[in-house]
């Protein structure tokens, strides 16, 4: 299985440099909107084909409607990156928001994240990128280094991230893509009693391994369809923030 969500984010790089290249780099802040019913779903790992989940059975359209996503905005402020993704609709303990944060001008992705919630709280971790030489960890439960998570699950559901720019090596550029996911094993896996942190490790490896079957809404302005574009050519990064 090729189309798999480390495709969606690591690639994302590829599509990055045709998207926003030409913008100039005086921003702190951007956002990305993101069209309704364009969750995509593939039942088929090894076709690998994305489909419209909400042309779909019924029960793919109802999870896909879980995670589908409405923005994303990004301010580089002086402490600290903010990530927030808003989405129609948020899957309490199941769905996840990630996404590709890339730093200082560089071409190749230098970080991910993850992020959801369950219950009433928060949980965001962010982590090296495959390509990165960086060990930079950082999470909602970290002793040092604590990304700050809020969020609220259900109906105009949204999750709120911010990074200490520590974190990231205190860059003076960075630039956010993101996508909501959706994957049916940590549904299972939340049903059978897994904490936060063992879902979001879950979750990270489903990001680097070969994964399941999932659902992916990659945030985009542009993009409402399927067949068999994968998603990393549809993740819209934001332009260059800078913080100087
Ligand atoms: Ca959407």
């Amino acid at each position: 299985m090729r189309h798999t969500i480390r495709v969606a984010l690591v690639a994302a790089t590829a599509s990055a440099a045709l998207i926003g290249s030409a913008a100039t780099a005086t921003a702190e802040s951007a956002a990305v909107d993101d069209k309704r019913y364009d969750v995509l779903y593939t039942s088929d790992p090894e076709e690998g084909r994305l489909k419209l989940a909400s042309q779909g059975t019924y029960q793919e359209a109802i999870t896909g409607g879980s995670i589908d996503a409405k923005s994303l905005k990004a301010n580089h402020g002086k402490e600290f990156l903010s990530i927030r993704v808003d989405l129609h609709r948020l899957g309490s303990d199941y769905g996840t928001v990630g996404g590709s944060i890339k730093l200082n001008g560089g071409v190749d992705e230098d970080a991910n994240f993850t992020a959801g919630v369950e219950g009433d709280e928060a949980w965001a971790e962010v982590y090296p990128s495959e390509t990165s030489n960086s060990d930079t960890y950082c999470a909602s439960w970290s002793s040092t280094g604590r990304v700050k998570a809020s969020g609220k699950a259900g109906v105009g559901g949204y999750v709120q991230l911010y990074i200490p720019r520590s974190c990231l090596g205190n860059p003076n550029q960075v630039r956010v893509g993101a996508a909501s996911f959706m994957y049916p094993f940590l549904v299972d896996a939340a049903r059978k009693g897994a904490t936060v942190r063992q879902q979001a490790q879950a979750s990270r490896e489903a990001l680097v391994e070969d994964g399941p079957n999932f659902y992916v809404d990659p945030i985009s302005a542009k993009y409402y369809g399927a067949g068999s574009r994968d998603a990393a050519q549809v993740i819209q990064l934001t332009p260059w923030l800078s913080r100087n």
